[in-house]
């Protein structure tokens, strides 16, 4: 039975499909509404809304919540990246940035799974880079142009093919420590 991944962001869907198939777990994608609460952290957000969303389908699934850290902003736009990037979006960070030197930034990714009558699981992974000085690349989404991962060649993300950006992202670091944990899970529960 596949396991539902449930997001409204397809590119977040398929980066997770293509680390899924490499653990041989099948994964579906369900559009549920759940409400994502206000808070600092991104597992606190994760942690009631994917015990939401289990109660909904009444089923186990996972989702993930994501966001961009950037250090000169304090963190910021953070558990509010996706709001920050439909409204300011890649140029709008880049003009907020244009006089600032510390460029440092991560993103963090939170994944939630939830099964009815357990206690939801977190695992969570980052990627620390730097904020480019204007936009680079075209593939990915998101923030994807504008960061660099420290360590790596100096390519944005949006530079990267899909399967780079997989091995050194940071949801791939969360979705990989959670299907390590469901692979031997579901061994031990047989
Ligand atoms: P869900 O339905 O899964 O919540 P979403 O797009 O609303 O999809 P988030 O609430 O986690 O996801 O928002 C995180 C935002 O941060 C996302 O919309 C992007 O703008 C940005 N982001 C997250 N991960 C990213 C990545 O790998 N590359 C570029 N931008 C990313």
């Amino acid at each position: 039975m596949a396991l539902i991944f449930v997001t409204g962001n397809h590119h977040k869907f398929k980066e997770a499909s293509e680390i899924a198939i490499q653990h041989g777990i099948e994964i579906e994608h369900r559009n549920i509404p759940y409400v994502e609460i206000q808070a600092d952290k991104l597992e606190d957000v994760i942690r009631l809304g994917i015990q939401q969303a289990c109660a909904l389908l009444n089923g186990p699934c996972f989702a993930e919540d994501s966001g961009l850290f950037i250090q000169a902003f304090k963190g910021f736009p953070g558990p509010y990246s996706n709001f920050v990037f439909r409204t300011l979006g890649n140029d709008g960070i880049l003009k907020l940035m244009v006089d600032e030197t510390n460029r440092r930034a991560e993103f963090k990714s939170a994944v939630g799974y939830c099964e009815p009558g357990l206690k939801p699981k977190v695992f969570t992974g980052g990627v620390e880079g730097n904020i480019t000085l204007e936009a680079r690349g075209t593939l990915g989404f998101g923030f994807d142009p504008i960061f660099v991962p420290t360590g790596e060649d100096g390519r944005t993300f949006a530079e990267m093919p899909a399967g780079e950006k997989n091995k050194l992202s940071h949801r791939a670091r969360a979705i990989e420590a959670f299907f390590r944990w469901f692979k031997q899970r579901k061994t031990v529960d047989r």
